[in-house]
């Protein structure tokens, strides 16, 4: 980008008006925020803005969570806003999601005026020395002028190479005062060169491993969709045959009903997933990073695989598990390459010959498929969001909370298409769900969005009801009520000997979701049977010009299989409680 006029011709705006116009300048159609004393300067230009519209939220975690689920489901930087101090802190918890689920976010924050930094001014917080940690980069603007190169350097920060969350903090002063407008910006962001293009070198050595292996693995994670590669994906697992699993941050990145998909790995993935990793002599990890929900016990995992571990991030590469042939690079590109050098090897007569590994394969997931138990009479939770998953269909987009609704939205629901699962999967997050639909609806109205959620997580933000109802952002809440927190509950059964403590939500009733939907200007519903499962959602599904919430009261004691118990050995799944899969029966 060049510098385009001079001072004297330039206009002159203030540092606020500057901040709107270079949003504007940069596409940016939605933002979410709360205005606050450092920040109003902002405020104002705003309301003149024909392009941005503001969504006004009801805490500024919301603002941050729609951010993230409003990129996440529109690959677009996501914007959020908030004044200085208790404004700013309450962002932390969603820039440290969007950090740990490399989510490309832009926080515009108001700082107290230049002079009382560092005197414990009123709301002043120290953004970013909190957020340093967090962010991908963060900025204090110290001068008016620097607010639009600061704003794009931002954005082109949080969008490329790895992207993740970057803060723009911004004392009141430098938004008061005036300077010239430049648009656009030069970026001066020396250091700053992510490697896209991978080198020919260990892709060559990649397709070798690939050929010669018996039992590989293609292990995608969630940079196969940020770096938008997913049709990429489909034709390198077509052309090697090679079995797929896709981590929660990856689900919707290969189609569930792929033939060759195993599915979801980790603590609560599928047997066939987890053991396929567990038993393979190749893994290709494609924008995964070796997560301990996915490795389990690191020292045990995949003890005779060999590792190509394709990322943008070069920190990635090794971090966990050393890579024999470690590529840095954009999953898209890496992709097309790899097919490239894969067809290369087939020219030339040699294939993998997978026949052996697929027979143990398709024996365990014909003998472990997820399942779970039903109690006659009782509505289960599995159940609930099975039937969404069917009624509402692959275009819709889903969001969820953290817990056993969560693994169980992951489970099963069958994801066909990119970019309709979203969660908090690294630091998972309670309270995710609402505002990240809010934010996903936002950004594709023309989508169907559901949130699954527990009962605890919508607790956490469900005051961004009165954001949807209010903005004309219909999603859909399905509250898995299992009157606790189910998934500690689910581990105080299993590890501390069935006590209790703490995670008794004490009433199905307290609050009552459906009045309080109603108390919000949404539809409230509740379904107790599992014969009334289908017409509510259908119901729900009808209505398209108010959100709605639909209280299931579900069964209490239901869990989460498989599991690996945290710690322990992948070896150790469990395909249900007290169930392990005998490996030695294949074959027979
Ligand atoms: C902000 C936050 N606090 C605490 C936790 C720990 N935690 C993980 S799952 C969970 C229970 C969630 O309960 P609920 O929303 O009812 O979902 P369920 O597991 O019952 O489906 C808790 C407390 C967390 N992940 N995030």
């Amino acid at each position: 980008m060049t510098e385009q006029g001079n001072s004297h011709r330039a206009t002159m705006l203030t540092g606020a008006q500057a901040l709107i116009r270079a949003l504007e300048e940069l596409g940016v159609d939605t933002v979410f925020g709360i205005p606050g004393g450092a920040i109003l300067p902002a405020y104002d230009p705003m309301l003149d803005s024909k392009k941005l519209h503001h969504i006004l939220v009801r805490h500024e975690q919301g603002a941050g969570h729609a951010a993230t689920g409003y990129a996440q489901a529109t690959g677009k930087v996501g914007v959020c806003i908030a004044t200085s101090g208790p404004g700013a802190t309450n962002l932390v918890t969603p820039i440290a999601d969007a950090y740990m689920d490399s989510v490309p976010m832009v926080a515009i924050t108001g700082q107290v005026a230049s002079a009382q930094i560092g005197t414990d001014g009123f709301q002043e917080a120290d953004i970013c020395g909190i957020t340093m940690p967090i962010t991908k980069h963060n900025f204090l603007v110290t001068r008016t002028g620097d607010i639009p190169r600061a704003v794009a350097e931002a954005f082109h920060i949080a969008a490329t190479g790895r992207p993740g969350p970057v803060v723009v903090d911004i004392p009141k002063d430098v938004l008061q005062s005036s300077a010239p407008f430049h648009w656009p910006v030069e970026l001066n962001l020396p250091g700053y060169r992510p490697v896209s293009k991978p080198h020919g070198k260990q892709i060559r050595e990649a397709a070798r491993l690939i050929t010669q292996s018996k039992r590989p693995v293609l292990y995608v994670g969630g940079g196969v969709l940020k770096a938008r590669a997913t049709e990429e994906l489909l034709q390198l697992a077509e052309l090697t045959g090679a079995p797929v699993v896709t981590t929660l941050m990856a689900r919707g990145a290969f189609p569930d009903s792929h033939k060759q998909h195993l599915g979801m790995p980790g603590m609560h993935g599928s047997v066939a997933a987890v053991t396929a990793l567990q038993k393979s002599d190749l893994i290709v990890a494609l924008g995964a990073r070796f997560d301990d929900r996915v490795t389990g016990k690191l020292s045990s995992f995949a003890p005779e695989a060999k590792v190509v571990h394709a990322d943008i991030d070069p920190a990635e590469i090794s971090k966990n598990r050393i890579a024999d042939v470690p590529i840095v690079g954009d999953c898209r590109e890496v992709l097309t390459e790899l097919a490239a050098a894969v067809r290369g090897e087939q020219a030339a007569g040699r294939k993998g010959d997978y026949t052996a590994w697929w027979e143990a394969l398709d024996d365990w997931r014909t003998r472990y498929p997820l399942g779970y138990e039903t109690v006659p009479g009782e509505l289960a939770p599995q159940y609930v969001i099975e039937r969404i998953g069917k009624i509402a269909g692959p275009d819709a987009i889903y969001t969820t909370g953290v817990g056993q609704h969560q693994m169980w939205a992951a489970q099963f629901i069958s994801y066909e298409k990119p970019y309709t699962f979203l969660n908090s999967g690294g630091a998972g997050t309670m309270g995710y769900g609402v505002p990240a639909a809010m934010g996903a609806k936002a950004g594709r109205p023309e989508a169907t969005v559901w949130c699954i959620d527990g009962d605890g997580c919508f607790q956490m933000t469900n005051q961004e009801l009165a954001t949807c109802a209010l903005n004309n952002i219909p999603i859909k809440i399905a509250v898995i009520n299992n009157g606790a927190l189910g998934m500690v509950r689910q581990w105080q059964t299993l590890f501390y000997n069935q006590r209790y403590s703490n995670t008794d939500l004490q009433s199905r009733r307290i609050p009552d979701f459906v009045k309080l939907a109603e108390a919000y200007g949404c539809v409230g519903l509740r379904c107790e049977s599992p014969d009334q499962v289908d017409a509510v959602i259908e119901k729900a599904m009808a209505i398209n010009d108010a959100p709605v919430v639909i209280d299931f009261v579900v069964h209490e004691d239901a869990m989460v299989w498989p599991m690996v118990p945290a710690g322990l050995s992948n070896d150790e799944i469990l395909a249900a409680r007290g169930q392990r899969p005998d490996f030695d029966e294949e074959g027979e």
